[in-house]
């Protein structure tokens, strides 16, 4: 007989857990006691449960494993709700543990107690409250194979406080293994034929590819049969935007010129993409539901494909394999896919191009991505929060394939700084820059406590705007002149992160910049960069003297 807390560390074990991010609470003390005496898992200390949830997100993006993160009932869940909503939006593997109220008490309004299958239900790929102690290793293996499947997504584990305390016999049960569907031959024969019907075909890469296998599949791919590659939405560094066959991110903002160019496409292969909202511009390349051209749409989750587009071919297979099983085989090349190939790349690299200028009001936030971009090797983690800053990463790192990039495709502020810090203890020896707003990085920004107490030293380099910038632009367009509830009183970002143990540094000049990026990116150990950024270059696509119909 073993107390049910350890054997679900036992379980956890089992699974290949090795670190837990968590902020503790009454509701899971056994659980907490039962780590103590487990120290091959990492039980990473954090200060709210939205970073904690984060952190867990950034872990499963950077592994391809569950990241795990334990909180509390009540207040502690609905704190981490950013957090599951992210990996639901990004498809990432993530295991939350919940402890729950006695199970005497359930059902009774008991204090911070929630029904979390009501509350998460259609958010999480499943919710199991675990009031047998027995199946314990039943729910864990399911939990971890759930959270991989199909498309990858959030799954949560919620545990009653008492019943953690309870002795069982139970035992580990083994990881399930995932399945992985190869396509057959037939399959590739069938899109082998598509292809050489084509004129003008495009790939679209999304972040099933984003593994090792995945992007050399790609690459593999696109090389074999000279198909232009356009990446979808924050999945710009799964290819390298310096080939030629590089055909363009579609991220927001793309210029019409370019989703013009793209939609001159006779086939379509949406490879590992879910084909959302953002990468398809707002469902109309490929357009949905009947796209302008046939769509082969290679997906694992047969939820997915064939279901908001239709497909002329859907294959439920994984993307990878599709990728290295198309590689293998040789097409005939119908027309000048040359031309075709030249012409998306250039009309994707002018889009890409910006040149910072003196501004009037403050530092022009792409010289400080340049010069950044410029000495950052290509191991780099970049880690981005949301909002118009990350326009200049998009526009100036240079992306050739290799960087790993944590970016919220859930749109959600606050992920900069704790997917930064995951991102460091995941990968120590490797450099990691955050990129954030003077907004989103007070939205989190605490794991700066975690990042010094663990020995993490990410580069966090704030634009400071004095504005929640994003939601100006759509002011300065919708509403010209008029602003509401969109400025900003701000700390001095430097002093708050020297108050935290990290070196802060201070760009109020362009004079400034090459030096002080050089400072910190020499310094061993983390480092807040203050940008006093200018409001007028609210984005690198536009000014708010443009927005304005100025000059
Ligand atoms: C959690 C969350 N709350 C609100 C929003 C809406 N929102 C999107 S961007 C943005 C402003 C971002 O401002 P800042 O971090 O200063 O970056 P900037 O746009 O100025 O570069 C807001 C409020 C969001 N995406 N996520």
């Amino acid at each position: 007989m073993h107390r049910a807390a350890d054997l679900l560390v036992d379980c956890l074990t089992a699974q290949g857990v090795d670190r837990i991010f968590c902020v503790p609470g009454e509701s899971y003390l056994e659980l907490l006691d039962a780590l103590a005496d487990a120290p091959a898992i990492d039980t990473v200390v954090c200060r709210h449960e939205g970073g904690a949830g984060m952190m867990a997100v950034t872990d499963g993006k950077i592994t391809g494993r569950p990241g795990v993160v334990a909180v509390s009932r009540g207040p502690g869940t609905t704190n981490v709700a950013i957090a599951i909503h992210l990996a639901q939006q990004d498809a990432v593997p993530l295991v939350v543990l919940i402890g729950q109220v006695a199970r005497h008490e359930r059902g009774r309004r008991a204090f911070q107690e929630i029904d979390y299958t009501s509350m998460f239900g259609t958010i999480a790929k499943g919710v199991w409250e675990v009031n047998d102690a027995s199946r314990l290793p039943e729910v864990v293996a399911r939990a971890w194979h759930t959270a991989r499947a199909g498309t990858p997504g959030p799954v949560l584990i919620v545990l009653p406080e008492d019943m953690l305390g309870d002795q069982t016999a139970a035992a580990v049960v083994a990881p399930h293994p995932v399945v992985r569907a190869d396509p057959s031959s037939a399959d590739i024969d069938a899109v082998i034929a598509r292809l050489e019907a084509a004129e003008r075909p495009v790939l679209i890469a999304g972040g099933m590819l984003s593994d090792a296998a995945g992007r050399v599949a790609l690459a593999r791919a696109a090389e074999a049969h000279r198909l232009p590659v356009a990446l979808a939405f924050k999945r710009q560094e799964l290819f390298d935007n310096a080939s030629p066959l590089y055909g363009g991110y579609l991220g927001y903002n793309v210029p019409k010129p370019q989703v013009d160019a793209l939609a001159e496409a006779d086939l379509v292969l949406a490879v590992g993409t879910r084909l959302s909202d953002i990468t398809t511009q707002g469902y109309r390349f490929p357009a949905a539901p009947n796209p302008d051209q046939p769509l082969i749409h290679v997906y694992p989750d047969p939820a997915v494909v064939g279901s908001i587009h239709r497909a002329t071919i859907g294959l439920t297979c994984d993307p990878a394999a599709f990728l290295e099983a198309l590689a293998a085989r040789n097409s005939a090349v119908r027309g000048d896919r040359k031309a075709w190939a030249s012409g998306l790349n250039q009309v994707a690299r002018r889009w890409a191009s910006y040149q910072a200028q003196p501004r009037p009001d403050g530092v022009d936030f792409g010289a400080v991505v340049a010069e950044l971009a410029a000495r950052t090797p290509s191991d780099a983690i970049i880690t981005t929060d949301a909002g118009n800053f990350s326009s200049w990463v998009h526009c100036l790192w240079p992306w050739d394939g290799k960087h790993t990039f944590i970016g919220a495709v859930g749109g959600a502020m606050g992920l900069g700084v704790p997917g930064a810090v995951a991102a460091c203890l995941r990968a120590p020896e490797r450099p990691v820059i955050c990129f954030a707003g003077d907004g989103g990085v007070m939205m989190t920004g605490n794991e700066l406590a975690t990042a010094v107490a663990v020995g993490a030293k990410p580069k966090i380099i704030i634009s400071n705007n004095g504005s929640y910038g994003t939601i100006r632009l759509h002011q300065e367009r919708d509403h010209p002149g008029r602003i509401s509830a969109t400025d900003l009183t701000n700390p001095d970002f430097a002093a708050w992160g020297r108050s935290f143990g990290a070196l802060g540094l201070t760009v109020s000049d362009p004079g400034q910049v090459a030096d002080v990026v050089a400072e910190a990116l020499a310094h061993d150990g983390p480092v807040v960069v203050d940008v006093k950024s200018s409001l007028e270059a609210i984005s690198a696509y536009t000014t708010i003297s443009k927005l304005r119909g100025e000059g």
